[in-house]
């Protein structure tokens, strides 16, 4: 088989790329090594910024996000028993986020490759990557027992922190920045109506929560939990009263509980991994760097890769101009890295961190009293949370 970009990962950042390059006429196709219900069985982000939003519209699978997500002008940061409002809209001239779950992204990027007769290549199994310092890059990968060899002028390792992209870039490459946090997210989905209308991060002597929300019917919830927990170890009555036990009393009293229908614990940690191209391989998203949580940045990151990397696509296949392929590396690292800071900072702020001294646990207080006192400490929290510019 040959194409003109073979993308690898059927995750936000393969589908969203191989939609746009379809809508500029640039062939490709996606190779995802699990079953479709697999990777719509996970449940992930919930928060959009504005860009990505809108680069949803631009390949024109917005129709269910106008419908049923929900923006957000605000949220709240509790602080033991102290409640800093961020006022998103007022702070960033009329900036917002939009909630949305993740899951839903990628089955309106699947339908609309579907309907458009794009080829997505499920259960592509022992996928590698050839040649990529040649002009006829190659991956080869099994599909029902039979080795599929596809040539393409370029190579998109869409392919998530455990795919084999980033491994293809050669160590004397290859440069990573790691730091991991000594505590995971334990998340519930519940169908129960949501505590409150915006999301509350809260930070609490016993650890970090989260309350979010995929819909008015549908809520999403995070503990801090040890890195080393599993799932059985928490049923779902330790689950809400760990949950309730580090809100604020009238947060608490009012959390509406009940069964889990998703669980799950996801570890943290920051990681980049430079540069993100080599030769005739580019990755983009959780391939090439990680963000904790905190700061809903994992897949809004994968989404401003897209938008660099279409655009250097299109502009090379197109218009027969490779500088920004030649500069896409450089570009999106300048925009990781700060969603990096930002991230980094936010679980800094929020997260109990078991190794901290006591003047540690100071400074976390004092950081928060100057967000809760400071226009400009909001403000540059704000402008964080709704996405920097592209
Ligand atoms: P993904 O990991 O989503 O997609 C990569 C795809 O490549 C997967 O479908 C995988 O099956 C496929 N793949 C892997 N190896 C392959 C191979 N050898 N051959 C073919 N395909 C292969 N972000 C937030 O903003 N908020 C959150 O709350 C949040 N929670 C998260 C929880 C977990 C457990 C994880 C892992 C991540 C979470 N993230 C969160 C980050 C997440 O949303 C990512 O940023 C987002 O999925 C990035 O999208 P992709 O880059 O497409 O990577
Ligand atoms: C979520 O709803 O899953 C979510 C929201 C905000 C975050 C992380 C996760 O910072």
């Amino acid at each position: 088989m040959k194409t003109q970009v073979a993308i690898v990962g059927g995750g936000p950042a393969g589908l969203l790329l191989s939609r746009l390059l379809h809508l500029n006429g640039v062939d490709n196709v996606v190779l995802e090594r699990r079953s479709r219900d697999y990777v719509l069985g996970r449940i992930r982000a919930g928060v959009l910024e504005q860009g990505l939003v809108d680069l949803l519209h631009e390949a024109d699978v917005a129709e269910r996000l106008k419908a049923e997500g929900e923006v957000h002008a605000g949220f709240n940061i509790a602080f033991h028993d102290d409640v800093c409002h961020i006022d998103l809209a007022q702070l960033t001239d009329g900036k917002n986020v939009t909630v949305y779950g993740q899951t839903e992204v990628t089955r309106d990027l699947y339908e609309a490759l579907d309907t458009a007769g794009a080829t997505v290549i499920h259960d592509a199994e022992n996928l590698a990557l050839h040649d990529i310092d040649t002009d006829s890059p190659k991956v080869t990968f099994d599909q029902n027992g039979q080795e599929q060899i596809i040539s393409a002028a370029f190579i998109a390792g869409c392919d998530g922190f455990h795919g084999p992209s980033r491994q293809a870039i050669p160590n004397s490459v290859r440069q990573e920045y790691e730091l991991t946090y000594p505590f995971g997210w334990l998340g519930v989905l519940s169908e129960t109506p949501p505590v409150a209308e915006e999301l509350m991060y809260a930070s609490h002597e016993s650890g970090f929560a989260l309350c979010s929300l995929r819909s008015r019917q549908l809520s999403r919830y995070y503990v801090q939990c040890p890195v080393d927990d599993s799932v059985a170890d928490w049923s779902d009555d330790r689950f809400w009263d760990e949950l309730k036990s580090r809100l604020p009393t009238e947060v608490a009293n009012s959390l509406v509980t009940g069964p889990s229908i998703e669980k799950s614990i996801a570890p943290l940690r920051s990681f980049v991994a430079e540069p993100m191209s080599w030769n005739r391989l580019f990755l983009a998203g959780d391939s090439a760097h990680i963000v904790p949580p905190t700061g809903a940045k994992g897949l809004n990151l994968a989404a401003s890769d897209v938008y660099y990397l279409s655009r250097a696509f299109v502009d090379y296949f197109n218009r027969d101009v490779e500088s920004p392929l030649r500069d896409y590396s450089k570009t999106a690292l300048a925009r990781v890295w700060k969603a990096e800071r930002f991230s980094w900072w936010m679980t800094r702020l929020l997260h109990l961190f078991p190794d901290q001294n006591k003047f540690e646990q100071r400074l976390q207080a004092a950081e928060f009293n100057y967000l809760l006192n400071s226009e400009a400490a909001k403000l540059a929290l704000a402008e964080n949370y709704v996405g920097l510019e592209y």
